[in-house]
C-alpha cells in the first residue's frame, strides 16, 4: 500500500466527545429547520450517531485531510446529518447550509453527487446499496484497500433492488463493503413490523444471503465501534442498528409526522431545551 497515505484507523473512541458532537449536530439541524417549511429532522436524528461514528471515527483519512474510505447515504432524505457534519469539517460552508432548499442554494432535500463531499445522488430509495456494491467491486478490481460504507434504511428493504445488491455483494465476496441499516422500524408512515412482518428476523436473513451480520444499538457508538472492530471479514458486513426515529427530542420520537415536518417556534424552543438538558 502507498506509504504516503495515512491509514489512520482510529481504534479508540472518545464516547463523551461523540455525544457532545451529536448534540451539536441535532441543535444545528433544529436551527436550520426554522429557515424552511419542511425538513427531514426525524430521519436525520435516527442516524446521527451512525453517521458521526463513520465520519469521525471509522473512515480513514488521507494526509491531505480528505477521506480515503467512501461514505454513501442511501437513505437520501437523512442527508441533513451529512450536511451538518460536512459543514463542521469545512467541506460545506455556513452559507451553503443557510441556503438549504432555497432558490440558488446548492443543497437540496436529497444529496447530489455534484456537491462537495457527497459520493452519490440518492433519495430514490433502494438504489444506494447497489451503488455501494458497484463501488466496492471497482475498488476490488483496482486492488485498493478502500472501504465502502453505506447507510441505508429498513424501509429500503421494501425494494427488490436492495435484495439484489445483497445477493451480488455476497456473490462477489465484497468484504470491503460495510452497511449500516438504520433500523428504526418505520418505513414511511407505518411500522415495518406491522406492514412487513416477513422482514424479520434480520440477522439470520442477512447471514443466509451470505453476509456477516450483527445487531447493535444504533445510538451507542461504543457498541457499533466494537462490532466493526470484531468484523471477521471475507464477506460484506451488515450492522442492523436499532434506532429511534426522531431520537433526542421526546415529542418527535416515533411520531410519524416528524418524518418531514419543521417545528414551530414553541416546539423549536422545547426541542432546544431538551437537547440542552440531555445527559452527556
Ligand atoms: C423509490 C422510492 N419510493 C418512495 C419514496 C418516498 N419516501 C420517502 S422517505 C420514505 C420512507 C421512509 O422510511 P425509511 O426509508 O425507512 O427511512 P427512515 O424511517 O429512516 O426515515 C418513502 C417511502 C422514495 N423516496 N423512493
Amino acid at each position: 500500500m502507498d506509504a504516503t497515505i495515512a491509514t489512520l484507523r482510529r481504534n479508540s473512541l472518545d464516547v463523551a466527545a461523540a455525544r457532545r458532537r451529536c448534540l451539536g449536530y441535532r441543535r444545528r439541524i433544529l436551527d436550520i429547520s426554522q429557515q424552511v417549511g419542511a425538513l427531514h429532522i426525524a430521519p436525520a436524528f435516527s442516524c446521527t450517531e451512525i453517521t458521526d461514528i463513520l465520519y469521525n471515527n471509522l473512515m480513514r483519512r488521507e494526509t491531505d485531510g480528505g477521506y480515503r474510505d467512501v461514505f454513501l447515504m442511501s437513505k437520501g432524505h437523512g442527508c441533513m446529518i451529512q450536511y451538518v457534519i460536512l459543514e463542521e469539517q469545512g467541506v460545506l460552508s455556513r452559507s451553503d447550509l443557510d441556503a438549504y432548499c432555497k432558490p440558488n442554494g446548492r443543497l437540496g432535500a436529497h444529496p447530489d453527487y455534484e456537491t462537495p463531499g457527497i459520493a452519490a445522488s440518492t433519495g430514490s430509495l433502494g438504489h444506494g446499496l447497489g451503488m455501494a456494491t458497484g463501488q466496492a467491486y471497482a475498488e476490488k478490481l483496482k486492488n485498493s484497500d478502500v472501504l465502502i460504507y453505506c447507510v441505508l434504511s429498513d424501509g429500503e428493504f421494501q425494494e427488490g433492488s436492495t435484495w439484489e445488491a445483497m445477493m451480488m455483494a455476497a456473490n462477489l465476496k465484497l468484504d470491503n463493503l460495510i452497511a449500516f441499516m438504520d433500523f428504526n422500524d418505520f418505513g414511511g408512515l407505518e411500522r415495518m413490523s406491522d406492514g412487513h412482518p416477513a422482514f424479520y428476523p434480520l440477522v439470520p436473513k442477512a447471514e443466509s444471503f451470505g453476509w456477516e451480520a450483527v445487531e447493535v444499538d444504533g445510538h451507542d457508538e461504543a457498541a457499533m465501534h466494537e462490532a466493526v472492530m470484531a468484523r471477521r471479514g471475507g464477506r460484506p458486513m451488515l450492522l442492523v442498528c436499532r434506532t429511534v426515529k426522531g431520537k433526542g427530542i421526546s415529542f418527535m420520537e416515533n411520531v410519524p409526522i416528524w418524518h418531514y415536518r419543521s417545528p414551530n417556534k414553541e416546539e423549536y424552543i422545547q426541542g432546544l431545551k431538551e437537547l440542552a438538558s440531555a445527559p452527556l
